[in-house]
């Protein structure tokens, strides 16, 4: 018998347990009314009486051990399926709920990636500029009221510092630096000196692009702007050109497209007119190709620019301007895209 309880108390000291069940099944083995320490018990009447003091010592230090070890384990058992507090570890966690992309990026991605199925690539530049990226090199006179402190947030006047008011100061460094043929778009950030409205603020994000090589028409300007009017707004999509003037383009047209809400007929949102303005073009004026470095007897380029916030405000028909950066999650979570 004393064999038998050593080899009992060996069984319960290295028992371990994986679940509830496997701590049941070693209470009913040793410690239940039916179990081995209770049949030890029932035999102990058949234990010769010199043996008994013995035996029956033996016997409830078996019983002892093996209801310590019933405790530790449901104890141990306790502890990691629920954390100090009394929860409950082991349940399915929270979801946590997906972020969505921002309008002005989705916009922006979609612009790329039109242009990048036309060949374009991605170029960007610094938002803190000189006057010569910004406006010499472009052609503005020095009397022109972009560069007025009105229009422009000048960091340093002294040594005329200012934040970029568009994107082509980074067409003027990649023309500076990279030889033709150069075919890429640049979006960024903005900055003009503008009273906040829900028609304009004083930042905003732009894309410019720019193709230049040799006899590039302005029929090239024209089917690359009617094929991303198309990708952008629908298959159905048609385009007006309208004369304009930018300093660094001759000539300079303003690019309409075909109002995708009443699909040219007129409504609120065209104003009636059946168009809506999306950007400037034009082709860059020999001048400035001069300027950044580029032969004007051997390349010819053109150049567009549009800013991200009209394009999405069409697209999605935002009424304010200001919408876009108030980060208010309710108009943030209506915008789910590929992009
Ligand atoms: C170089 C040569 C030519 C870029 C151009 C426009 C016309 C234009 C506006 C659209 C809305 C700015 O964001 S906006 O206010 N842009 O109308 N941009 S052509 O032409 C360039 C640029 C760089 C060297």
């Amino acid at each position: 018998m004393i064999q038998k309880i050593k080899e009992l108390l060996e069984q319960t000291e290295s028992f371990t347990i994986s679940s509830l069940d496997e701590l049941e099944q070693f209470r009913l083995k040793y410690l239940s009314k039916k179990g081995e320490i209770a049949q030890l018990f029932a035999d102990f009447k058949n234990v010769p009486a010199e043996l008994k003091k013995e035996v029956g010592f033996e016997i409830n230090r078996l019983k002892q051990k093996a209801q310590e070890k019933y405790d530790q384990l449901k104890e141990s058992f306790e502890e990691t399926s629920a954390s100090s507090d009394g929860s409950d570890l082991t349940r399915p966690g929270e979801p946590l709920e997906l972020g969505s992309r921002h309008p002005i990026s989705l916009v922006r991605n979609e612009i790329i990636s039109i242009f990048n199925r036309l060949g374009f690539t991605v170029a960007e530049g610094p938002e803190i500029e000189d006057d010569w990226h910004v406006f010499t090199a472009l052609n503005f006179p020095p009397e022109h009221p972009a560069r007025d402190m009105q229009d422009t947030f000048f960091i340093d006047k002294e040594n005329e510092i200012v934040l970029r008011t568009h994107t082509s100061s980074v067409q003027v460094r990649v023309m500076e630096n990279t030889q033709p043929p150069i075919r890429s778009i640049f979006p960024g950030r903005v900055f003009r000196n503008e009273a906040i409205s829900a028609r304009a603020h004083c930042i905003f994000h732009q894309v410019e692009g720019l193709y230049v090589a040799e006899n590039v028409s302005f029929a090239d300007l024209k089917q690359t702007l009617l094929y991303f009017a198309k990708e952008m707004f629908g298959e159905k999509t048609q385009i007006r050109l309208r004369p304009s003037y930018f300093p660094f383009t001759e000539p300079s047209a303003e690019l309409d497209v075909s109002c995708s809400i009443c699909g040219g007929k007129g409504c609120n949102v065209c104003k009636y007119t059946g168009w809506l303005e999306i950007l400037g073009c034009g082709m860059v004026d020999p001048n400035v190709l001069e300027r950044c470095g580029i032969d004007n007897e051997k390349y010819t380029g053109f150049a567009f620019g549009m800013g991200i916030e009209r394009i999405a405000m069409l697209k999605y028909q935002v009424k304010d301007l200001r919408l876009y950066f108030e980060n208010d999650i309710r108009f943030l979570q209506q915008f789910k895209s590929a992009y």
